[in-house]
């Protein structure tokens, strides 16, 4: 049986790519994120006594995919600055938040991003004893229609209403829709608009999925990991996957900033430590994939 997998990645596509070496967080020995992924029954997001763990579910740190045991339990190394996230399997649904964002991912950010025009993650103190995962059973079915969106990027509140009125209000009548993506440039560099934005995705009534784009950037931040601040503090990781039905998706911000050779403005590409997670993250998908590389190309 033939699964698919599906990337998307906001891609600069008129530029080659470039990959850029960062050292990723030294870890230290005591280091670790472990957690249970569970079925969670009556969806109260805890694990209750019946509750019980499930088995061979990727689990990632942004970095390092480990299954779980068959206790449900993973253990993943960590660092000072990660988003730990269960990787959606097949066959189940993660937690919605309010806006219909999948709450798949826990940030680990203990003294919270630096300061920055547009604000990034507050503080999350110290890691917990234990960073579980609840997912609910789901019937995934093998055809099934998501409805992508590319470059909503309203500047400002007008066009924010533009694209409520205009093609939100569109979707909304479409059925039978399992989740929808929007593919980078979620907002037009003015990330204070994230929360409208996430206001308006919500009136689709299904689940959600965001890529960053070069336009959803902390432009002030001097390095790349510190570009996505604000993106992390609204829609978590900007590098993930998830699975549905027999598809496997991957998304990445592949937007490096600043510029890695003239140190202006930003280039197309991937950090090793994304590509690391992407060879991480496929030595789990079965072989003989369909592949879907879902990319935005800057502008
Ligand atoms: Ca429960
Ligand atoms: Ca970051
Ligand atoms: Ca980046």
């Amino acid at each position: 049986m033939k699964q698919k997998i599906l990337v998307f990645v906001w891609v600069v596509m008129t530029l080659p790519a470039f990959t850029q070496s960062r050292a990723v967080s030294s870890v230290s020995a005591r280091s670790f994120v472990t957690g249970t992924v569970y079925e969670d029954l009556n969806r109260n997001g805890r694990q209750d006594r019946k509750e019980k763990g499930i088995a061979g579910v990727a689990v990632s740190n942004g970095t390092d995919v480990s299954l779980t045991d068959a206790s449900g339990q993973y253990r993943l190394p960590a660092g000072d600055d990660f988003i730990a996230f269960v990787v959606k399997p097949s066959g189940y649904q993660t937690a919605l938040d309010g806006f219909n964002l999948p709450q798949s991912y826990y940030l680990h950010k203990p003294a919270g991003s630096p300061d920055s025009f547009y604000k990034g993650v507050n503080p999350t103190g110290a890691l917990p004893a234990s960073v579980d995962f609840a997912l609910y059973k789901y019937d995934e079915p093998e055809a099934f229609t998501a409805l992508l969106f590319g470059d909503t990027q309203p500047y400002n509140e007008q066009e924010m209403e533009y694209l409520e009125r205009g093609i939100i209000a569109e979707a909304q009548n479409i059925g039978g829709v399992s989740f929808g993506i929007t593919l980078g440039d979620l907002v037009g560099d003015r990330l204070d608009l994230h929360l409208p934005y996430k206001q308006a995705i919500k009136q689709t009534g299904i689940p959600w999925y965001n890529v960053m784009g070069n336009h959803d950037m902390n432009y002030d931040a001097g390095e790349d990991r510190l570009s996505d601040e604000s993106f992390e503090a609204s829609f978590g990781p900007n590098n993930y996957a998830f699975n549905y039905g027999k598809a496997h998706f991957i998304v990445l911000d592949d937007i490096l900033y600043p510029h890695p050779l003239t140190g202006k403005g930003y280039w197309g590409g991937l950090r090793d430590d994304q590509l690391a997670f992407v060879m991480n993250d496929l030595s789990f998908v079965p072989r003989e994939p369909d592949s879907h590389f879902n990319a935005h190309p800057a502008d």
